[in-house]
């Protein structure tokens, strides 16, 4: 199928999706039952169900009915299954490093203790068990965070950390960054999700999102009611990204009467792996000012990169450096987190989001949003801190502090190789590697015996795969579906997150799954 007529049929069912209609964009039996439309007894106005009920499934809010998450559909909930049966699962669902064995830094743990634990600072032996900058670290932030970590923040975030964040960009970046325009939230997601709120005002109001895609934002545009406009990335070239598709997509969703206002890119990318250049970055920045179009830069895997000639460019950087008109007018939104990187501490919920060129307004608007939640987390906060403002050289935690980065960066560096070439290995199975991120993304090519048995029993290609996988060795992937691929071509999702011990088996058990599943459907 040619990409205009496998885009249009994309389009349809994302039109169809939002249209309430059974059919699901992700072309795949993967979203949640209970999140798929209902047919409905119940009449809009209903004040409560025939059966008594108020909050009933019938009578829920339409968007909240029609958002699908992959990362825990189906697959995930299967697999929970299993594992309470008592089979050993690897959840490689989910970009989640500490679920599966990575270890915190010692670091920012130290600094959240003393934070959390505040008499500790006052105990006779606390130099024996702390470093003095940790120590130092958890005096300063308590100083700044009044009534410590049990006390709401400002709702942007503690106004020290805002700063150290604004100081972390201007080093990485050299660029000028603003603390007022730096919001910190409970993980990126919250971030994401407090602009595209802002910028969705109805169902025309469309964002330009890749595909394949994280679900995060095909799963709060739909949320929000606003409509979700794919542009694809090219797998033959290593998930690239060209203007010409970009441009392909816009005058498809305008002509269909669409109004485009933010465009949204991952780098590297989530599920793909790859990390875009500064050209590619200069071409988005391009596009969005000629288009005037908001840009949304997904960075939160900008420390996870495992190639040496694309080291990571912010999209702050390149505005930046591209000059005027540029630098003053393009709307830029950029993401981090502290769940990704080496830290990976997904479970402390800390992000943020920076505002360049925002209207000041605007940025009033999402603040008084960011207040119905009174707060974000502050031991986020607190990792958010450690995370930009790291031990310095000739601080007394720097040398380890850098042998723990330097340790776990080389080892996923080795996992990204040991799982693409474990892909690429097999028959019918191709990998772009892992250039950056935390995830590999195979095309799987399905025997037509396979897809009959998969139709037979009422499932995409790649969920029957999946769920095939998941049932002979107890791995949890998520099926292409869940973010978005090319008709009639069949991915899976998995992290390249399991230690290095776990990866060998975690190959061997691909590996011998596949040989088998292969002979059995040829
Ligand atoms: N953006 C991207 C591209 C992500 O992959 C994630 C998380 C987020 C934002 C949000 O992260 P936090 O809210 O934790 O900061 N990734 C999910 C994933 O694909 N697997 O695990 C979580």
């Amino acid at each position: 199928m040619s990409r205009n007529a496998a885009n249009r049929l994309v389009s349809a069912l994302f039109r169809a999706n939002q249209q309430g209609l059974s059919a699901s964009w992700s072309v795949g039996g993967t979203r949640l039952k209970s999140a798929m439309p209902q047919p409905t007894d119940a009449k809009d106005d209903d004040l409560h169900h025939k059966d008594g009920k108020v909050l009933h499934p019938h009578l829920i809010n339409e968007n909240v009915l029609k958002t699908q998450y992959a990362v825990r559909g189906e697959l995930y909930l299967r697999a929970e299954q299993l594992r309470k049966e008592g089979k050993d699962i690897i959840f490689t669902n989910v970009g989640n490093p500490h679920a599966l064995g990575a270890k915190p830094m010692t670091f920012p743990r130290q600094v959240l203790a003393l934070c959390a634990a505040p008499f500790l600072l006052d105990h006779p032996r606390v130099s024996e068990m702390f470093p003095p900058d940790a120590i130092a670290r958890a005096k300063k932030i308590l100083a700044a965070f009044k009534g410590g970590v049990g006390a709401y923040t400002d709702s942007r975030g503690n106004p020290l950390v805002r700063e150290e964040v604004a100081k972390f960009i201007e080093q990485r970046d050299g660029v000028p960054s603003n603390p007022d325009h730096i919001f910190l939230t409970d993980g990126a997601s919250v971030s994401v999700r407090l602009c595209l709120n802002a910028m969705i005002r109805h169902e025309r109001d469309s964002i330009l999102v890749p595909i394949p895609q994280y679900p995060l934002y095909s799963a709060s545009i739909r949320l929000y009611g606003g409509s979700l406009v794919g542009y694809y990335l090219d797998e033959k070239a290593g998930w690239g990204l060209s203007a010409e598709e970009l441009r392909r997509s816009l005058k498809e969703a305008r002509d269909e009467g669409k109004l485009v206002r933010g465009l949204v890119f991952i780098n590297p990318g989530n599920p793909t792996g790859q990390c875009l250049s500064r050209d590619n970055l200069a071409e988005l920045i391009k596009f969005c000012y000629e288009e005037r179009i908001v840009l949304m830069a997904d960075e939160v895997y900008q420390e996870n990169v495992y190639q040496d000639e694309r080291p990571f460019v912010s999209a702050k950087k390149v505005l930046w450096e591209m000059g005027e008109p540029y630098r003053s007018q393009v709307e830029l939104l950029s993401f981090h987190t502290v769940s990704k990187g080496t830290a990976g501490e997904c479970g402390l919920r800390g992000g943020y989001v920076e505002m360049t060129n925002i209207h000041p307004g605007a940025i009033e608007e999402v603040y008084k949003c960011a207040s119905i939640n009174l707060s974000p987390n502050t031991m986020g906060q607190i990792a958010l801190s450690c995370l930009v403002n790291p031990p310095k050289k000739g601080d007394p935690s720097y040398e380890q502090f850098v042998a723990e980065k330097a340790a776990e960066l080389a080892s996923l560096r080795r996992r990204a190789h040991m799982v693409t070439d474990g892909f690429n290995a097999l028959q019918g199975v191709t990998c772009n590697f892992t250039e950056g991120a935390m995830y590999a993304f195979p095309q799987i090519r399905l025997p037509p015996k396979a897809l009959e048995a998969a139709k037979a029993a009422g499932k995409a290609g790649d969920v029957f795969y999946c769920l095939k996988l998941l049932e002979a060795t107890g791995i949890s992937t998520v099926p292409g579906s869940g973010f978005g691929q090319e008709e009639d071509t069949f991915h899976l999702r998995t992290t390249i997150l399991p230690r290095e011990e776990v990866m060998t088996h975690f190959v061997e058990a691909f590996d011998k799954f596949h040989k088998d599943f292969m002979k059995q459907y040829s």
